[in-house]
């Protein structure tokens, strides 16, 4: 196994399928697994079965009680079996095809590739409203200014990046809420990073579970992370 992909899911029964299939385009002859760290209260996680069945690659982490997609990445990674890891939104507003590109960048002495909006031809169009696109500057200026590990990247609040698992082995993350790349940046031992523009595009399927409560979550973890 060369390739784990880490996809946090709550209620995105629509996406699965199309996911699958464009991973599977996308890493075509590459020795890759799938293993959804889901929280879902609707029909995700049978969908999921379902695509396992037929594609052995495709597994699941399933939480019936947790809630919060770091804490569902960060359980699901003792599942994942490879060195590489790559973490990817189930909602295709991280395009799969872009995985090889990512993996392409973690060369030899690189620990870390992160998906950026925020560099020469990367883009945020897909956060929904004025409102948002301002909200993720600012959350990633006081990321800046609170937390200088977070200026290894310039998308410390990415949810698309690959890294490798020696990264995180010897680190006690304890995430709240979305922003997983931020607890390990902060936490493991990453050295060397290297960003990849990309554009993120608007959600095609189900709905945001971003809101206010992730805010307030942010703001703890900044906090938490700090001291
Ligand atoms: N396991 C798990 N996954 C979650 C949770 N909340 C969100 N996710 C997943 O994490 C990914 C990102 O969440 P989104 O709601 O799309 O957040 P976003 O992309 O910032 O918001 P939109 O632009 O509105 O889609 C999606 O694949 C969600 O299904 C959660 O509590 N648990
Ligand atoms: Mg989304």
């Amino acid at each position: 196994m060369d390739i784990s992909i880490i996809v946090p899911t709550f209620n995105e029964a629509a996406n699965v399928g199309p996911l699958v299939a464009a991973v599977g385009a996308a890493l075509d002859g590459s020795d890759y697994e799938i293993v959804f760290a889901d929280d879902s209260t609707d029909s995700t996680p049978d969908i999921i079965r379902k695509v396992g069945e037929t594609d052995p690659r495709v597994r699941m982490h399933h939480r019936t009680r947790g809630r919060g997609l770091a804490t569902a990445v960060v359980e699901a990674l003792p599942v994942a079996r490879a060195e590489i890891i790559v973490v990817i939104d189930g909602d295709l507003q991280h395009p799969p095809d872009m995985i090889p590109a990512l993996l392409a960048a973690a060369s030899e002495g690189v620990d870390m590739v992160v998906a950026s909006r925020y560099m020469p031809g990367g883009w945020d169009s897909g956060l929904s409203g004025p409102h948002r696109r301002l909200a993720s500057k600012a959350t990633r200026l006081a990321a800046y200014l609170i937390l200088p590990r977070s200026r290894l990247t310039t998308d410390p609040l990415s949810g698309f990046f690959v890294f490798r698992r020696a990264v995180v082995e010897a680190a006690a993350l304890r995430p709240i809420g979305y922003k997983i790349l931020l607890e390990i940046l902060v936490r493991g031992r990453v050295g060397k990073v290297v960003d990849v523009p990309f554009g993120f595009e608007p959600r095609q399927a189900e709905q945001s579970k971003a809101g206010l409560r992730e805010a307030f979550n942010y703001l703890r973890q900044l906090w938490r992370l700090r001291v």
